[in-house]
């Protein structure tokens, strides 16, 4: 008997909620509890942390979930690497719903760096405007580098900002290309911080950049272990056929 879990918060875990919802395929949607008001799922929704490996191989045993699907975002690693393990112990099957990283096209002026901490070095020196849309969950690194004017990009209004000098926008993506140069535009933007997401629902303001002519700095993704990995929904629905 089929009871999915999916490790959702991004496009395509809301693409496969849809999917399996309308399969009439048993599941349950778990978001983190990041923002506060999630956006609603044609499926039965928890909100919050498992409490580590440990708890989420209680949940997966006390709810007999049958497969889980990671389709978190990439930067979401700790997740991720707690569904492996959860995954194994349970010998549940574990499969993830990934998307490409994005590969710069000509017209393209990256600088990538490794991790967070290597853009908050990289953003040493004299003060720039910046467009950091990287979220909320970092703005504290990125104080180590007051000097420069910021653009902020986040989901909720946040009680306080450890970012003197910043403009803060609260908007949710998706995002268009032409209001992301807009707003590049009305800010005077001379650099974008961004981390390597892949899909669609973040990359207008690489697009807008390529058209204004700035750099980005490209936050690589982190290292996951090995897992099975499927890049769209068609085949999450055929892997748990056969998984
Ligand atoms: C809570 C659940 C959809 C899915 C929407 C995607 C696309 C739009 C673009 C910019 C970059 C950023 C951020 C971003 C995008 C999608 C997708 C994506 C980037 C929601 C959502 C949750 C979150 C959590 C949130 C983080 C933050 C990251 C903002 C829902 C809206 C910067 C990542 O305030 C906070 O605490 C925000 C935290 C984790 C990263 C960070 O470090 O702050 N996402 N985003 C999920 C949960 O509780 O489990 O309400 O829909 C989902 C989406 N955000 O189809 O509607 O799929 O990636 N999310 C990044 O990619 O760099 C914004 O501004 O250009
Ligand atoms: P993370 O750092 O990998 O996870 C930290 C802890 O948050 C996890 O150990 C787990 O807590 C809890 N958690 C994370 N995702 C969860 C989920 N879907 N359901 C239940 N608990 C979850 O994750 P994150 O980067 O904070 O991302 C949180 C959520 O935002 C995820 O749903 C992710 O898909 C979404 N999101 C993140 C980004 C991003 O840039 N990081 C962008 C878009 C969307 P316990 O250990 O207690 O189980």
């Amino acid at each position: 008997m089929t009871n999915l879990l999916i490790l959702g918060g991004t496009t395509e875990a809301n693409a496969l909620a849809k999917a399996v919802s309308a399969q009439g395929i048993a599941a349950v949607y778990s978001y983190a509890g990041r923002v506060e008001t999630p956006r609603p799922q044609p499926l039965p929704v928890r909100v919050g942390g498992f409490g580590g490996v440990q708890g989420l191989v209680a949940y997966i045993r006390d709810n007999g979930i049958s497969h889980v699907i990671d389709a978190t975002h990439p930067f979401a690693a700790q997740m991720s690497r707690n569904a492996i393990a959860a995954s194994s112990r349970t010998q549940t099957p574990l499969a993830a719903l990934t998307r490409r990283a994005w590969r710069p096209q000509p017209g393209d002026h990256w600088h990538h760096v490794p991790d967070v901490a290597a853009a908050v070095q990289a953003l040493s020196g004299d003060p720039q405007r910046v467009f950091l849309a990287v979220g909320r969950m970092h703005l504290e690194e990125f104080a180590a580098q007051p000097q420069h004017q910021y653009l902020l990009r986040l989901v909720d209004q946040p009680d306080r900002l450890p970012l003197q000098n910043a403009d803060v926008v609260v908007a949710r993506g998706p995002f268009a290309e032409a209001d992301d140069r807009a707003l590049m535009q009305r800010h005077g933007t001379q650099l974008v911080v961004s981390k390597n997401a892949g899909g669609t629902g973040a990359r207008a303001k690489l697009d807008a950049a390529r058209t204004l002519g700035i750099p980005v700095l490209m936050i690589d993704r982190p290292t996951l272990p090995p897992r099975t990995e499927l890049s769209s929904v068609a085949q999450v629905l055929d892997w748990l056929d056969h998984a």
